[in-house]
């Protein structure tokens, strides 16, 4: 049984979707515990409610983000963790905090890297007109949602969407997708080497959305 940390900054609905599918057997694994850098995130009633150990550990009480990202790291070590999962985390980490998992820290992010990096992607996938948008779950890399992606799922575009029915369909991949590919972690059978993450042994391909 695979020990796997959250990092949360909200609601926590990609994180109620490990959680479940934790309990379900999906993941050979468990969610030791759940941090959120915000201590109204409902995320951390949904971590308590499963069992799981709930902490709020708030960046607004460091002085640098040097000093956060060191705290955090400390924090994650005490559960010594085979995995560590951004769900919904919502701050750009140091590279001392990257290297320091290297090869066991994942990201869920919801466009079709390395399309649309960064916020907003919803709203920018519609603007230019895109008809097909989706999410990608990749490795963490010192770059911002530039590390090799494991898996993308796809959904449509339609021309009446908005930002908001659009994020709603892109959501019910991200709950599919993110739990299947932690499965996949908690099997032993995925690993990041260097650019590239590797299923198998094998590597997975690198999608260029033009
Ligand atoms: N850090 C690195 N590489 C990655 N963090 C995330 C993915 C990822 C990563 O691939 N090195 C929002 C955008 C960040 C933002 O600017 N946040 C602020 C804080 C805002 C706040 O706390 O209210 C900041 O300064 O970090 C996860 C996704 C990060 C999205």
């Amino acid at each position: 049984m695979k020990s796997i940390v959250v990092l949360i900054s909200g609601n926590g609905t990609n994180l109620q979707a490990i959680l479940d599918a934790c309990a379900s057997g999906f993941i050979a694994g468990k969610v030791t515990a759940v941090i959120s850098n915000k201590a109204d995130a409902y995320g951390l009633i949904r971590a308590h409610e499963a069992g799981s150990s709930a902490h709020c550990l708030a960046h607004s009480d460091f002085d640098s983000r040097e000093s956060y990202d060191l705290a955090l790291q400390q924090l994650i070590d005490q559960f010594a963790p085979d995995l560590v999962v951004l769900a919904g985390f919502m701050r750009i980490l140091t590279s001392g905090f990257v290297q320091h998992f290297s090869g066991k820290l994942l990201n869920i992010h919801p466009s079709l890297l390395p399309k649309y990096q960064g916020l907003q992607t919803h709203q920018r996938a519609i603007e230019a007109g895109d008809k097909m948008h989706g999410c990608s779950v990749h490795f963490v890399t010192e770059e911002l949602d530039g590390g090799p992606v494991v898996l993308q799922a796809k959904v449509p575009i339609f021309s009446d969407d908005d930002a908001e029915t659009v994020a709603e369909r892109v959501h019910e991949q991200e709950y599919r997708t993110y739990p299947l590919v932690i499965r996949w972690f908690c099997q032993g059978r995925l690993r990041q080497q260097g650019q590239q993450a590797l299923l198998d042994d094998e590597p997975l391909p690198q999608y260029g959305y033009a």
